[in-house]
């Protein structure tokens, strides 16, 4: 049985109708970086932010899994193979798709975190900052999304399926951000094989073995199947 290692970014869901963050009508177009996706930026101006991911909550409400999400979810289903995927994405279209395997790396939408005692619960469709934890009561309500100089979820357990796969598949990221942007490398290192499904070839396109590219819904089926 092989063991996959997939990591998807913001492309899976293009076609769901979830905006991607660096194509010219990104989600960063509105809004600068520091002011929306780092705990600075939060601490300036939390009504800003909760605004934002406010609005991304709607529209990820909105989407529908696509045929790229359900085929990764066929795949796992199949049981021919151990699946793990490994998503940037705080959408919750996988885990909609099917898919059980699954770390959210940057977080997610459907979580809101306490900032103060580190508590999770299931977010409320609007927050706010003033809503207060229910576990200490204190008025420190953010998002469960990772930003900018904070540390991915579940990092070990992600570096050793990596090491351990037979097959590493990177579908929808543009390479950009670390420590996702890393892991073909680390994949390469520990000699595993590599594929890169892609609308096009992404910042770290050169290192992957083998690349196919194309819009997600249709190059990732036709690699499923
Ligand atoms: C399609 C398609 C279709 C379109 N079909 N494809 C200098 C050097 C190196 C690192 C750093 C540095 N300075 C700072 C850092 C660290 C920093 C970083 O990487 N910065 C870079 C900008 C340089 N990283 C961090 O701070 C991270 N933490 C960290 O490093 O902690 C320390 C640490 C130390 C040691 C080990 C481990 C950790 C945290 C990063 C948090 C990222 N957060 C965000 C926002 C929050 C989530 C949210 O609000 O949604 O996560 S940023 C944003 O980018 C979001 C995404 O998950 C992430 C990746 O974007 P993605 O998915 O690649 O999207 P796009 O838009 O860039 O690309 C889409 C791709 O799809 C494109 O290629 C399209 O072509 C393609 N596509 N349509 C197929 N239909």
């Amino acid at each position: 049985m092989a063991r996959i290692v997939i990591l998807t970014g913001a492309g899976i869901s293009a076609e769901s109708g979830i905006r991607t963050f660096r194509a010219s009508d990104g989600l960063w177009e509105e809004h600068r970086i520091e002011d929306v996706a780092t705990p600075e930026g939060f601490a300036r101006n939390p009504a800003l932010v909760h605004r934002f991911y406010n609005e991304r909550r709607a529209a990820a409400a909105a989407a529908e899994p696509n045929a790229a999400h359900r085929a990764l979810a066929r795949l796992e289903a199949a049981g021919a193979h151990q699946v793990l995927i490994v998503t940037q994405n705080v959408d919750d279209l996988h885990e909609r798709a099917g898919s059980q395997n699954l770390i959210h790396m940057h977080g997610t939408l459907n979580r809101a975190l306490c900032a103060a005692c580190g508590h999770r619960w299931p977010a409320p469709s609007e927050m706010c900052k003033t809503q207060s934890c229910p576990a200490c009561g204190k008025p420190a309500t953010r998002p469960d999304i990772v930003w900018f100089g904070e540390m991915p979820y579940r990092m070990e357990e992600i570096w050793t399926a990596l090491r351990a796969a037979d097959l590493f598949v990177s579908i929808g990221t543009s390479g950009n951000v670390y420590p996702a942007a890393g892991f073909v490398a680390d994949a390469m290192h520990a000699g595993v094989p590599t594929l890169e499904l892609n609308l096009e070839p992404s910042q770290g396109t050169r290192m992957f073995d083998a690349a196919r590219h194309g819009p997600a819904t249709q190059v990732v089926p036709a690699w499923v199947d």
